[in-house]
């Protein structure tokens, strides 16, 4: 190659064409090579320790990628809690994410060139030959067009593109003959009919065999899509297009863009989250740089790197122009209304917006790049990962991680762009915590609550083909891959694909491309690159001196809010009413009410917020009843705190979130349910019982397992198969009468994390576990006993999957235990009794739909002390108002408040 070249910097630079383009595409990366002109900050780090960590990364992915070959291939993806394969239909269903599953071994085909990047040729070649020989791309599977698209078209090709590198370099793969590109075209064929709308908008998902419209399809009958799903689909279709002279693909993904285009809100220049792919209406007018919309603003930026039209970047620079004046309030990116795109839509962020930052370097605008990664990464430094979603005063929002690469991602552009070895330490905590928290003897298993530290049975594809990559390229020499990474452009997925393709069978894009240079409209592009007072500030410490205000950001205050308060107090004016202050007592807040929506644009603005924040306070106040999740650690030989399950708490018995853990070998009960005296005393007195649930209160089993000596006690579900993957947890009753005399802490275990322990104990026999609030730390003693090889991890996974295939408590244990596999059909009147005695808001407690309902230490603490001295110093003023009494139940304030929504949203609808 190359057409690239000049300014070329990190993985992911821009044919060399029209000279502003490149500086375009580019600028940021001439920043690259700072490495060594770095005299203060972060300390450099050594060659050495660089390269400890790269081997570090590949012992990682080996013992990831290893443990998928083994026990799930050729199943889609791994499952590393129960070391085995998840293949649709044979596990309950998890929803819209179970689309990505097409049994066409997803994980192997989105680790292709992974494997090239982290050096393993030959794996590279046994892999390709795989997909060649087994994958089968007509399954009559219904699967998402999107994930489909960047996962596996897009591993297609990415592994094509280095197939073809590899063969020229003249030692592997000569005997490939383009087979992984017609393979993608197969695909790309496959995906077609879904374009067939009259928006030109893709359907959402497609049946792999029979399309959309056959009968047996059971799909095509959506209306709606999201634009992330609508608008990521340019460079892996004109990839295909321009690899095989096909030009129908890129065709239909330039309409769907030109579409969006089209459909975007003329005011605001935003889009919406969802959209309505007959008619083109938004569907979810709420806008901002995460889920639901992120890749679409990618691709555009991506599409014209990689296909030098300029129309993408017109687009791009426009959309960012609204992005950065209405949704980027630094260090946080805040979703709005596209019509309203003044008033925030959430107080909540959401972890895909971590690619952010590295779309930010992409574009040369470095700045807001290094805050909002800062902000992120002190997120993550207090849960060890990025939940999910988190509040704008940083409180876990969804506590869920599924091993998310999009902080990785930015973590490795940032470093390419500033050179700060800060970067590399960032990457360093990253591996340190997959290693800690995440990593399980067979495999990486996703976070189910990052403030228990719970796993939850689950390794995507995307963590093979996306955290390795960048973690390895971020610690990476030139010398250590073996082709140069800056040839090539990352798709959303992480996949490499050439920029010689720019110059390729180019002729749909050709009328849209500058040739020379041409001065652009650029009168709007405040943002917009070369704008070199950002992007070359000539300082090594740059970087680090705008981090450095935002050092305690998420530890101590709540940097919007403060900035609000402090310029309402400059102003004379007094601070926003915000919900959480309200009294209806206090005549001061009625009358802020009343005027509220009538004077200023700013004051309707404040009763807006003040609505939301009611409706929010008015749901959190009613999951406040609710317990969180608690943990099972596996703290014996081989799992040595490894395996972490969530468990559902019990409203009686030792509080664990109150007291010291407890800890102790586990035992079965006799008889298994618990429901009488246990026969078997000496073999739970000093341990932790496990119980059957059903047949009798839960109370009952805790009593009775107490009475025979337990230290504590595992119910175990008795629905096989249910899971707290897909079943909202549960939390135990007790049994309406006094529950003191039970002392033992009691915790709920569905039947497959149940089993984890059961098989366990058939292995092992002895077995000890934790239970507590919170995953804690491995133990130190039995790291030492550790056996270090991933071999040896493996085997030991591979152990417990033989038993779990193997176990059989039926047949083992006492004739009361045969109801242990007994259907949910079969409950016994006493299971309905003990799931009578659980009232529905007691029991769900769904950490997807949980929010934090305590706040955590030290967050903050300036703003609610300045508005906690201001309601004190209300109260004080004013005798017969106290905090908790006299005021209006949250119900009748919002039914008052409902008028005023519903005129909001006629507003809005009046808008569109
Ligand atoms: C990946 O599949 C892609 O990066 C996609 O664009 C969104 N995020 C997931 C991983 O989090």
């Amino acid at each position: 190659m190359s057409e690239a070249g000049g300014c070329r910097g990190c993985g992911s630079s821009v044919p060399q064409r029209a000279p502003w383009s490149l500086v375009a595409a580019t600028a940021a990366f001439c920043l690259v090579s700072a490495t060594s002109v770095w005299t203060a900050g972060a300390a450099p780090m050594s060659r050495e320790e660089r390269q400890k960590l790269g081997n570090q990364v590949l012992e990682m992915f080996d013992h990831a990628y290893g443990n998928y070959m083994e026990h799930a291939y050729p199943a889609d993806e791994l499952m590393p809690l129960t070391c085995r394969g998840r293949v649709r239909g044979q596990e309950p269903s998890r929803g819209d994410v179970d689309d990505a599953l097409g049994k066409f071994s997803l994980t192997l085909i989105d680790s292709l060139d992974t494997l090239v990047v982290l050096n393993k040729t030959k794996e590279f070649e046994d892999a390709v030959r795989k997909v060649l020989r087994d994958v089968n791309l007509d399954n009559d599977v219904v699967v998402s067009v999107f994930e489909t698209n960047i996962r596996v078209l897009g591993g297609l090709l990415g592994g094509h593109s280095l197939a073809i590198m590899l063969k020229e370099k003249g030692e592997y793969m000569q005997w490939y003959n383009d087979e992984l590109l017609q393979m993608a075209k197969q695909l790309g064929y496959k995906l077609l009919p879904a374009f067939n709308t009259t928006s030109g908008l893709p359907y959402p998902r497609i049946n792999l065999k029979f399309g959309i419209r056959k009968p047996e399809a059971r799909t095509g009958t959506e209306t709606d899509t999201c634009t992330a799903c609508a608008g990521t689909l340019i460079l892996e279709f004109a990839a295909l297009s321009r690899f095989t002279g096909a030009t129908i693909f890129e065709e239909y993904a330039r309409k769907a863009l030109d579409f969006l285009w089209e459909k975007r809100q003329r005011s605001s220049n935003l889009v919406g989250v969802t959209i309505n792919i007959h008619t083109g209406d938004w569907v979810r007018k709420d806008s901002g740089v995460g889920a639901g919309i992120d890749s679409y603003y990618e691709y555009l930026l991506k599409a014209y790197v990689l296909l030098g039209d300029d129309s993408f970047l017109e687009r791009f620079n426009t959309h960012y122009d609204a992005i950065m004046r209405y949704i980027s309030q630094p260090p946080l990116l805040l979703d709005v209304h596209i019509h309203k795109p003044m008033l925030n839509a959430r107080t909540w962020m959401d972890a895909l917006l971590a690619f952010f930052p590295g779309l930010q370097v992409l574009k040369g605008d470095i700045r807001p790049a290094i805050e909002t990664h800062e902000m992120l990464y002190q997120v993550i430094k207090k849960h060890n990962f990025l939940p999910e979603a988190f509040t704008t005063d940083f409180r876990v929002h969804w506590a869920q991680h599924p091993l998310r690469p999009e902080f990785a991602e930015s973590t490795y552009f940032l470093y390419k762009a500033t050179g700060d070895p800060y970067y590399l330490e960032v990457g360093k905590t990253l591996i340190e915590n997959l290693n800690k928290y995440a990593r399980v003897p067979c495999g990486f298993a996703a976070m189910k609550d990052v403030r228990t530290g719970s796993h939850e049975d689950r390794m995507d594809s995307f963590f093979l083909a996306e955290m390795f990559k960048y973690l390895y390229l971020l610690f990476a020499d030139k010398e250590d891959i073996i082709f140069d990474i800056e040839d090539y452009i990352f798709t959303t997925e992480a996949h490499l694909l050439p920029l010689w393709l720019s110059t390729t069978n180019q002729s749909i894009s050709k009328k849209n491309t500058t040739s020379e240079y041409t001065e652009l409209d650029d009168s709007n592009f405040d943002w917009t690159c070369p704008n070199t007072q950002i992007l070359f500030p000539n300082d090594p410490l740059y970087a680090q001196s705008i981090r450095e205000p935002l050092k305690n950001v998420v530890d101590k205050s709540c940097p919007r809010g403060i900035i609000r308060v402090e310029e309402s107090f400059r102003s004379g004016a007094k601070p926003p009413l915000r919900a959480r202050d309200f009294m209806a007592t206090n005549p001061e807040h009625l009358e802020i009410l009343k005027k509220m929506g009538a004077a200023s644009s700013i004051d309707a603005e404040d009763g807006l917020r003040f609505m939301q924040e009611m409706i929010e306070l008015s749901s959190q106040q009613q999951k406040e009843q609710q317990l969180p999740p608690r943990a099972v650690q596996i703290v014996s030989h081989p799992f040595f705190g490894r395996v972490v399950l969530t468990a559902g708490p019990a409203q009686f018995g030792l509080d664990l979130s109150k007291h010291k853990e407890t800890r102790g070998f586990v035992a079965s009960s006799k008889p298994y349910n618990g429901c009488s005296e246990l026969t078997n005393p000496e073999a739970v007195m000093g341990k932790i019982a496990l119980i059957q649930r059903g047949q009798c209160m839960f109370a009952e089993k805790a009593r009775n397992i107490q009475n025979a000596g337990a230290i504590g006690g595992i119910v175990i579900d008795d629905n096989e198969g249910s899971s707290s993957d897909t079943a909202p947890l549960f939390q135990m009753a007790g049994d309406g009468k006094d529950t003191d005399d039970i002392k033992i802490p009691m915790l709920f275990l569905f039947s497959k994390e149940g089993s984890i322990i059961l098989d366990a104990i058939r292995e092992y026999e002895e077995v000890e576990v934790l239970l507590s609030d919170k995953a804690k730390d491995r133990d130190p003693e039995m790291e030492n006993e550790e056996q270090p090889s991933s071999e040896n991890d493996s085997q030991s996974a591979e152990q417990i999957t033989s038993s779990s295939q193997e176990v059989d408590l039926v047949d083992q244990e006492s004739p009361e235990e045969s109801s242990l596999n007994s259907q949910p059909e079969s409950l016994s009147p006493a299971d309905m009794d003990n799931a009578a005695s659980v009232s529905p808001s007691e029991q769900i407690s769904n950490p997807m739909e949980n929010h934090e309902t305590t706040s955590l230490d030290g967050e903050c603490t300036d703003l609610d002390n300045q508005l906690q001295e201001q309601s004190e110093t209300e109260e004080d003023s004013n005798p017969n108002v106290s905090w908790g009494k006299k005021v209006q139940p949250i119900d009748s304030i919002l039914a008052d408040w409902n008028e005023d929504i519903e005129a909001f949203e006629m507003m809005e609808k009046d808008e569109l």
